[in-house]
Protein backbone atom coordinates (compact mmCIF):
# COMPACT_ATOMS: atom_id res chain seq x y z
CA UNK A 1 0.00 0.00 0.00
CA UNK A 2 1.55 3.20 -1.21
CA UNK A 3 1.99 5.74 1.49
CA UNK A 4 -0.46 8.98 1.54
CA UNK A 5 1.60 11.27 3.31
CA UNK A 6 4.83 11.36 2.68
CA UNK A 7 7.71 12.57 5.07
CA UNK A 8 10.78 13.29 5.09
CA UNK A 9 12.92 15.36 7.75
CA UNK A 10 15.96 17.30 6.31
CA UNK A 11 18.21 20.22 8.23
CA UNK A 12 15.23 20.29 10.77
CA UNK A 13 12.05 20.61 8.28
CA UNK A 14 9.99 18.07 8.15
CA UNK A 15 8.06 17.92 4.74
CA UNK A 16 4.71 16.47 4.39
CA UNK A 17 3.52 15.44 1.20
CA UNK A 18 -0.38 14.87 0.41
CA UNK A 19 0.28 12.08 -1.53
CA UNK A 20 -3.15 10.53 -3.23
CA UNK A 21 -2.32 12.41 -6.83
CA UNK A 22 -5.22 10.64 -8.87
CA UNK A 23 -7.52 12.03 -6.58
CA UNK A 24 -5.58 15.12 -6.41
CA UNK A 25 -4.61 14.14 -2.78
CA UNK A 26 -8.41 14.10 -1.48
CA UNK A 27 -8.65 13.35 2.08
CA UNK A 28 -9.80 9.49 2.69
CA UNK A 29 -9.17 8.06 6.47
CA UNK A 30 -5.68 7.12 5.90
CA UNK A 31 -4.62 9.75 5.01
CA UNK A 32 -6.27 12.07 7.94
CA UNK A 33 -4.40 9.34 10.29
CA UNK A 34 -1.07 10.05 8.43
CA UNK A 35 -1.16 13.74 8.33
CA UNK A 36 -3.01 14.08 12.27
CA UNK A 37 0.77 11.66 13.12
CA UNK A 38 3.06 13.63 10.66
CA UNK A 39 1.62 16.94 12.63
CA UNK A 40 2.08 14.85 15.72
CA UNK A 41 5.69 14.16 15.22
CA UNK A 42 6.11 17.70 14.68
CA UNK A 43 4.88 18.63 18.52
CA UNK A 44 6.64 15.92 20.14
CA UNK A 45 10.36 15.43 17.96
CA UNK A 46 12.79 18.98 19.30
CA UNK A 47 14.67 17.68 15.62
CA UNK A 48 11.82 19.11 13.77
CA UNK A 49 12.01 23.12 13.69
CA UNK A 50 9.68 23.87 10.84
CA UNK A 51 7.07 21.96 8.84
CA UNK A 52 6.62 22.70 4.94
CA UNK A 53 3.30 20.46 3.91
CA UNK A 54 2.75 20.65 0.28
CA UNK A 55 1.30 17.94 -2.02
CA UNK A 56 1.93 15.42 -4.98
CA UNK A 57 1.43 16.03 -8.57
CA UNK A 58 -0.43 18.62 -9.82
CA UNK A 59 -2.83 19.42 -7.00
CA UNK A 60 -2.40 20.38 -3.36
CA UNK A 61 -5.63 18.90 -1.43
CA UNK A 62 -9.12 18.75 -3.33
CA UNK A 63 -10.71 18.39 -0.14
CA UNK A 64 -13.01 15.49 1.09
CA UNK A 65 -12.83 11.94 -0.85
CA UNK A 66 -16.40 12.18 -2.12
CA UNK A 67 -15.99 8.78 -3.34
CA UNK A 68 -15.89 7.86 0.79
CA UNK A 69 -19.26 9.56 0.38
CA UNK A 70 -21.22 8.34 -2.41
CA UNK A 71 -24.88 8.16 -1.37
CA UNK A 72 -25.98 5.59 -4.27
CA UNK A 73 -24.35 3.36 -2.13
CA UNK A 74 -27.60 3.65 0.17
CA UNK A 75 -27.38 3.47 4.09
CA UNK A 76 -28.22 6.11 6.45
CA UNK A 77 -26.82 9.62 6.05
CA UNK A 78 -22.89 10.25 6.78
CA UNK A 79 -22.36 12.06 10.36
CA UNK A 80 -20.81 14.63 8.99
CA UNK A 81 -20.34 16.47 12.77
CA UNK A 82 -18.70 12.96 13.69
CA UNK A 83 -15.86 13.19 10.69
CA UNK A 84 -15.06 16.89 11.34
CA UNK A 85 -14.79 15.76 15.37
CA UNK A 86 -13.10 13.01 14.50
CA UNK A 87 -10.36 14.19 11.04
CA UNK A 88 -10.58 17.85 10.26
CA UNK A 89 -10.72 19.81 13.77
CA UNK A 90 -8.05 18.20 15.30
CA UNK A 91 -5.78 18.50 12.52
CA UNK A 92 -6.26 22.50 12.81
CA UNK A 93 -6.19 22.24 16.07
CA UNK A 94 -2.55 20.46 15.58
CA UNK A 95 -1.35 22.86 13.07
CA UNK A 96 -1.97 25.79 15.25
CA UNK A 97 -1.46 25.20 18.01
CA UNK A 98 2.24 23.67 16.96
CA UNK A 99 4.66 25.81 18.29
CA UNK A 100 7.16 25.79 15.16
CA UNK A 101 6.54 27.67 11.82
CA UNK A 102 4.25 25.68 9.27
CA UNK A 103 5.17 26.51 5.54
CA UNK A 104 2.61 25.79 2.84
CA UNK A 105 3.89 25.11 -0.60
CA UNK A 106 0.34 25.20 -2.68
CA UNK A 107 1.40 23.41 -5.64
CA UNK A 108 -1.92 23.42 -7.39
CA UNK A 109 -5.60 23.60 -6.87
CA UNK A 110 -6.79 23.74 -3.35
CA UNK A 111 -10.27 22.80 -2.32
CA UNK A 112 -12.74 22.28 -0.44
CA UNK A 113 -10.72 21.77 3.11
CA UNK A 114 -7.94 21.39 1.21
CA UNK A 115 -8.17 25.00 0.82
CA UNK A 116 -8.60 25.81 4.29
CA UNK A 117 -6.07 23.68 6.15
CA UNK A 118 -3.66 25.51 3.53
CA UNK A 119 -5.05 28.60 5.07
CA UNK A 120 -4.13 27.61 8.56
CA UNK A 121 -1.21 27.41 7.82
CA UNK A 122 1.42 29.66 9.43
CA UNK A 123 3.23 31.21 6.13
CA UNK A 124 1.35 30.03 2.69
CA UNK A 125 3.06 30.25 -0.87
CA UNK A 126 1.52 29.11 -3.92
CA UNK A 127 1.77 28.84 -7.37
CA UNK A 128 0.66 31.19 -9.61
CA UNK A 129 -1.10 28.79 -11.74
CA UNK A 130 -3.08 26.96 -8.18
CA UNK A 131 -6.53 28.15 -7.41
CA UNK A 132 -8.20 28.39 -4.07
CA UNK A 133 -12.27 26.89 -4.42
CA UNK A 134 -14.36 27.00 -1.03
CA UNK A 135 -16.08 24.27 -3.18
CA UNK A 136 -18.83 23.12 -0.46
CA UNK A 137 -21.39 25.32 -2.22
CA UNK A 138 -21.65 22.98 -4.92
CA UNK A 139 -22.39 20.13 -3.06
CA UNK A 140 -24.53 21.37 -0.43
CA UNK A 141 -22.22 21.62 2.39
CA UNK A 142 -20.79 25.26 4.60
CA UNK A 143 -17.38 25.53 4.53
CA UNK A 144 -15.46 23.74 7.27
CA UNK A 145 -11.60 22.85 8.54
CA UNK A 146 -12.06 26.46 9.96
CA UNK A 147 -13.18 28.38 6.50
CA UNK A 148 -15.39 30.46 7.94
CA UNK A 149 -13.31 31.43 10.41
CA UNK A 150 -10.40 32.65 8.73
CA UNK A 151 -11.99 33.77 5.56
CA UNK A 152 -14.14 36.29 7.76
CA UNK A 153 -11.16 37.11 9.72
CA UNK A 154 -8.62 37.83 6.81
CA UNK A 155 -10.70 38.81 4.57
CA UNK A 156 -13.95 40.61 6.07
CA UNK A 157 -17.03 39.56 5.17
CA UNK A 158 -17.75 40.83 1.64
CA UNK A 159 -15.41 38.84 0.06
CA UNK A 160 -15.69 35.67 2.35
CA UNK A 161 -19.48 35.60 1.47
CA UNK A 162 -18.70 36.15 -2.07
CA UNK A 163 -16.03 33.35 -2.18
CA UNK A 164 -18.27 30.52 -0.25
CA UNK A 165 -21.41 31.41 -1.43
CA UNK A 166 -20.51 31.23 -5.15
CA UNK A 167 -17.80 28.42 -4.81
CA UNK A 168 -15.83 30.63 -7.57
CA UNK A 169 -11.87 29.57 -8.19
CA UNK A 170 -9.26 32.47 -6.65
CA UNK A 171 -6.57 32.36 -8.46
CA UNK A 172 -3.33 32.22 -6.15
CA UNK A 173 -2.20 36.21 -6.94
CA UNK A 174 -5.20 37.72 -6.08
CA UNK A 175 -5.42 35.56 -2.97
CA UNK A 176 -1.54 37.29 -2.59
CA UNK A 177 -2.95 41.06 -3.39
CA UNK A 178 -6.12 39.92 -0.87
CA UNK A 179 -3.45 39.56 1.73
CA UNK A 180 -4.82 35.76 2.67
CA UNK A 181 -1.86 34.39 1.22
CA UNK A 182 1.95 35.58 1.84
CA UNK A 183 2.77 34.89 -1.90
CA UNK A 184 1.88 33.54 -5.47
CA UNK A 185 5.36 32.74 -7.32
CA UNK A 186 6.10 31.21 -10.61
CA UNK A 187 5.05 27.41 -10.54
CA UNK A 188 8.92 26.68 -11.85
CA UNK A 189 10.15 28.47 -8.13
CA UNK A 190 7.66 27.09 -6.01
CA UNK A 191 9.24 24.39 -4.18
CA UNK A 192 12.67 26.21 -3.89
CA UNK A 193 11.59 28.97 -2.08
CA UNK A 194 9.01 27.35 -0.03
CA UNK A 195 12.13 25.22 1.04
CA UNK A 196 14.40 27.91 1.44
CA UNK A 197 12.16 29.55 3.99
CA UNK A 198 11.02 26.45 5.83
CA UNK A 199 14.76 26.07 5.96
CA UNK A 200 15.71 29.32 7.47
CA UNK A 201 13.13 29.12 9.65
CA UNK A 202 13.84 25.88 11.04
CA UNK A 203 17.41 27.43 11.63
CA UNK A 204 16.06 30.27 13.36
CA UNK A 205 15.32 30.76 17.29
CA UNK A 206 12.61 28.05 17.46
CA UNK A 207 11.31 29.18 21.09
CA UNK A 208 10.76 32.71 19.74
CA UNK A 209 9.40 32.17 16.68
CA UNK A 210 7.22 29.65 18.72
CA UNK A 211 5.96 32.49 21.15
CA UNK A 212 5.43 34.76 18.13
CA UNK A 213 3.01 32.59 16.33
CA UNK A 214 1.09 32.05 19.28
CA UNK A 215 0.62 35.95 20.48
CA UNK A 216 -0.54 36.70 16.53
CA UNK A 217 -2.79 34.17 16.65
CA UNK A 218 -4.33 35.26 20.44
CA UNK A 219 -4.42 38.81 19.32
CA UNK A 220 -8.01 38.57 17.16
CA UNK A 221 -9.61 37.39 20.53
CA UNK A 222 -7.27 39.51 23.11
CA UNK A 223 -8.13 43.28 24.01
CA UNK A 224 -5.09 45.48 24.62
CA UNK A 225 -4.38 45.13 27.66
CA UNK A 226 -3.90 41.21 27.91
CA UNK A 227 -1.82 41.59 24.69
CA UNK A 228 0.41 43.13 26.55
CA UNK A 229 0.47 40.98 29.36
CA UNK A 230 0.67 38.23 27.24
CA UNK A 231 3.38 40.10 25.16
CA UNK A 232 5.36 40.59 28.79
CA UNK A 233 5.23 36.92 30.14
CA UNK A 234 6.60 36.16 25.95
CA UNK A 235 9.20 38.18 26.43
CA UNK A 236 10.10 36.82 30.03
CA UNK A 237 10.73 33.51 28.28
CA UNK A 238 11.95 34.20 25.11
CA UNK A 239 14.84 36.62 27.52
CA UNK A 240 15.85 33.61 29.44
CA UNK A 241 16.48 31.38 25.82
CA UNK A 242 20.03 30.28 24.87
CA UNK A 243 18.79 32.00 21.52
CA UNK A 244 18.60 35.16 22.62
CA UNK A 245 21.75 35.30 24.54
CA UNK A 246 23.57 34.40 20.83
CA UNK A 247 21.55 36.33 18.92
CA UNK A 248 22.70 39.33 20.89
CA UNK A 249 26.32 37.83 21.62
CA UNK A 250 26.17 37.35 17.73
CA UNK A 251 25.48 41.20 16.86
CA UNK A 252 27.50 42.09 19.27
CA UNK A 253 30.56 40.19 17.88
CA UNK A 254 29.32 41.49 13.71
CA UNK A 255 28.40 37.86 12.74
CA UNK A 256 25.15 35.25 11.96
CA UNK A 257 23.66 33.72 15.15
CA UNK A 258 23.95 29.96 15.26
CA UNK A 259 20.45 29.28 16.68
CA UNK A 260 20.49 26.26 18.60
CA UNK A 261 16.45 26.42 18.64
CA UNK A 262 16.58 26.86 23.12
O1 LIG B 1 -17.34 14.56 4.32
C1 LIG B 1 -16.88 15.06 5.32
O2 LIG B 1 -16.14 14.44 6.11
C2 LIG B 1 -17.17 16.52 5.59
C3 LIG B 1 -16.03 17.35 5.22
C4 LIG B 1 -15.95 17.92 3.99
C5 LIG B 1 -14.77 18.68 3.59
C6 LIG B 1 -14.70 18.97 2.11
O3 LIG B 1 -13.62 19.19 1.65
S1 LIG B 1 -16.14 18.98 1.18
C7 LIG B 1 -15.55 19.48 -0.41
C8 LIG B 1 -15.04 18.30 -1.21
N1 LIG B 1 -14.30 18.68 -2.39
C9 LIG B 1 -14.88 19.11 -3.49
O4 LIG B 1 -16.07 19.28 -3.59
C10 LIG B 1 -13.97 19.34 -4.68
C11 LIG B 1 -14.22 18.27 -5.72
N2 LIG B 1 -13.29 18.40 -6.83
C12 LIG B 1 -13.44 19.34 -7.78
O5 LIG B 1 -14.35 20.14 -7.78
C13 LIG B 1 -12.42 19.32 -8.88
O6 LIG B 1 -11.81 18.06 -8.92
C14 LIG B 1 -11.33 20.41 -8.72
C15 LIG B 1 -11.96 21.79 -8.93
C16 LIG B 1 -10.68 20.34 -7.33
C17 LIG B 1 -10.22 20.19 -9.77
O7 LIG B 1 -10.81 20.11 -11.03
P1 LIG B 1 -9.96 19.55 -12.26
O8 LIG B 1 -10.82 19.70 -13.47
O9 LIG B 1 -8.63 20.21 -12.25
O10 LIG B 1 -9.69 18.01 -11.92
P2 LIG B 1 -10.73 16.78 -12.00
O11 LIG B 1 -10.68 16.17 -13.34
O12 LIG B 1 -12.05 17.22 -11.48
O13 LIG B 1 -10.09 15.79 -10.92
C18 LIG B 1 -9.02 14.91 -11.24
C19 LIG B 1 -9.32 13.57 -10.63
O14 LIG B 1 -9.37 13.72 -9.21
C20 LIG B 1 -10.67 13.04 -11.05
O15 LIG B 1 -10.59 11.63 -11.07
P3 LIG B 1 -10.61 10.81 -12.49
O16 LIG B 1 -11.84 11.24 -13.21
O17 LIG B 1 -9.34 11.27 -13.17
O18 LIG B 1 -10.59 9.38 -12.07
C21 LIG B 1 -11.55 13.47 -9.93
O19 LIG B 1 -12.70 12.67 -9.78
C22 LIG B 1 -10.63 13.27 -8.74
N3 LIG B 1 -11.05 14.12 -7.62
C23 LIG B 1 -10.92 15.46 -7.52
N4 LIG B 1 -11.44 15.86 -6.39
C24 LIG B 1 -11.91 14.78 -5.74
C25 LIG B 1 -11.66 13.65 -6.53
N5 LIG B 1 -12.04 12.43 -6.18
C26 LIG B 1 -12.67 12.30 -4.97
N6 LIG B 1 -12.93 13.35 -4.17
C27 LIG B 1 -12.56 14.59 -4.50
N7 LIG B 1 -12.79 15.60 -3.66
Amino acid sequence: RSETVLSALADGVLTLTLNRPDKLNSFNEDMHRALREGIRRAHDDSAVRAVLLTGAGRGFCAGQDLGDRDPRRGGPAPDLGHTLDMFYNPTLRLIRSLEKPVVCAVNGVAAGAGANIALACDIVLAAKSARFIQAFARIGLIPDAGGTWSLARILGEPRAKALTLTAEPLMAEKAADWGLIWKAVDDADLMDQAQALAASLAAGPTLGLGLTKRLIQDAATNSLDQQLDAERDAQQQAGRSADYAEGVTAFLEKRSARFSGR
